[in-house]
């Protein structure tokens, strides 16, 4: 990697920490992801994208505002990338999957909070994310009580927050809601980046999005063959860096891997012997560098072969329509598809235990694994609701609690090798 800490400099980073982090993550990265046998060559560039993670792609948002465009950071699947592509804005994903700055973060939040929000607050207050230092605007939702109320706090911390209010039942009136709130955040994106939405840069944009699922869509599938042709891991990669990296470049790269993974399946080559029990798993989303989970469960000769949760499924399911001659007509559209986000938030949430069904099936998955953040409320109460559906289909199931920390890996390792055991043909 060439040399940015004049550019981390000038963003404000805690340089110190910074470089500490990196040398952490890109150990880790090298334990994790480059000590896996037989992956496909393509992953070469998620290799490329994960070593300039804090750098090349840095580099390109800054040159981006330098020519005029706006950045647009995201906690959520429920923001709609589409809108920021029709501002020709950068769409930028923020959360993060470390336990750093929580001493830091605790002094605004209760012990008790999930991870995920606490590192919202604590890659901030250390000062060690360039992402979060390009932003123009960060949009904030409403949908967990811990984020929302966490907003409240982050404004005065982040002085760019954006909060978008968001539906928490699946009635005519959450729609309503939905659509007003997207006209809303419309609205907002022309007044900050000086442009109008048009019916013209909305397709673009829609097109853009849809592109970038669809070659997640094609990889997916590709995971249904024995042997499966990509570890778990490297898919969560995929689905992780779908966040910041360049939508089309990213898709193309995705596209690529696809046709090599075609390769491999009508060659029978695999990244386990052909037969070794599959995991979906299911629950939280894992932001990078959270490789936890997926690693325990990789390194005890099984594969992952699907992710219902916000890095995975639950995230990129559905296209958005593209037929329509007006700007209404298109968000109209665009509301469909994200109305049926199924996420943990929603009261009932009967569409998710269908689609964790539907992809142990489409997957030929032996087992589900939920994974809850300790603390979230929505999905630790979710979960017990999944372990009973499951249950009743006679699908194996194991619910696993954690949190960002290594403290549990031997613990979870043993759980994770039980339920291993249990699922074995
Ligand atoms: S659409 S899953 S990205 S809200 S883990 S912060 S729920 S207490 S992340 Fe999410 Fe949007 Fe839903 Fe997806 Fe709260 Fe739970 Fe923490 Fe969570």
């Amino acid at each position: 990697m060439a040399d940015y800490h004049e550019m981390w400099a000038s963003l404000g980073l805690d340089l110190k920490t910074h470089d500490a982090v990196l040398d952490i993550v890109g150990k880790a990265y090298q334990d994790i992801f480059l000590s896996q046998k037989n992956r496909p060559k393509g992953m070469s560039y998620f290799d490329f994208v994960v070593s300039e993670i804090h750098g090349l792609r840095i580099k390109e948002i800054m040159d981006a505002k330098a020519q005029g465009r706006k950045v647009i950071g995201t906690f959520c699947v429920f923001v709609p990338e589409e809108l920021v592509l029709a501002v020709d804005a950068v769409c930028i994903g923020l959360c993060a999957g470390a336990e750093l700055g929580f001493e830091e973060a605790e002094k605004f939040l209760p012990r008790n909070t999930c991870s995920l929000i606490k590192a919202a607050f604590g890659f901030k207050l250390a000062k060690v994310c360039p992402y979060i230092e390009t932003t123009d605007l960060v949009v904030g939702e409403n949908t967990c009580d811990g984020k929302k109320k966490a907003y409240e706090s982050y404004k005065d911390i982040i002085g760019n927050l954006y909060v978008m209010d968001l539906p928490q039942m699946k009635s005519a009136e959450g729609r309503a809601l939905l659509k007003a709130e997207y006209n809303k955040f419309a609205q907002k994106l022309e007044q900050l980046s000086g442009k109008k939405i048009t019916v013209e840069n909305l397709k673009k944009g829609i097109e853009i999005a849809n592109n970038k699922r669809k070659a997640i869509h094609r990889m997916a599938a590709l995971r249904s063959a024995d042997p499966t042709p990509i570890s778990g891991l490297d898919a969560l990669l995929a689905n992780q860096v779908f966040f910041y990296d360049d939508p089309v470049r990213f898709t193309t790269s995705v596209n690529a891997i696809c046709d090599e993974l075609e390769t491999r399946n009508k060659e029978g080559i695999g990244v386990a012997p052909k037969g070794s029990p599959r995991i979906l798993l299911s629950g939280c989303p894992m932001a990078v560098p959270n490789w936890k989970l997926p690693y325990i469960i990789e390194t005890s000769n099984v594969v992952i072969v699907g992710e219902e949760m916000c890095t995975g499924e639950r995230g990129t399911q559905n296209l958005v329509n593209t037929k329509g001659t007006s700007v209404d007509e298109l968000i109209d559209n665009i509301v469909d598809r994200y109305f049926q986000i199924d996420c943990a938030v929603f009261t009932p949430n009967p569409n998710r235990l269908e689609h964790i069904k539907e992809m142990k099936k489409k997957y030929k998955a032996d087992g589900v694994i939920h994974y809850g953040l300790q603390f979230c409320q929505p999905y630790q109460m979710e979960s017990k609701i999944v372990e009973k559906e499951l249950e009743k289909a006679g699908i194996p199931v194991l619910l696993i609690e954690t949190d960002y920390s290594q403290e549990d890996v031997g613990q979870l390792k043993t759980r994770v090798e039980a339920f291993i055991e249990r699922i074995k043909k």
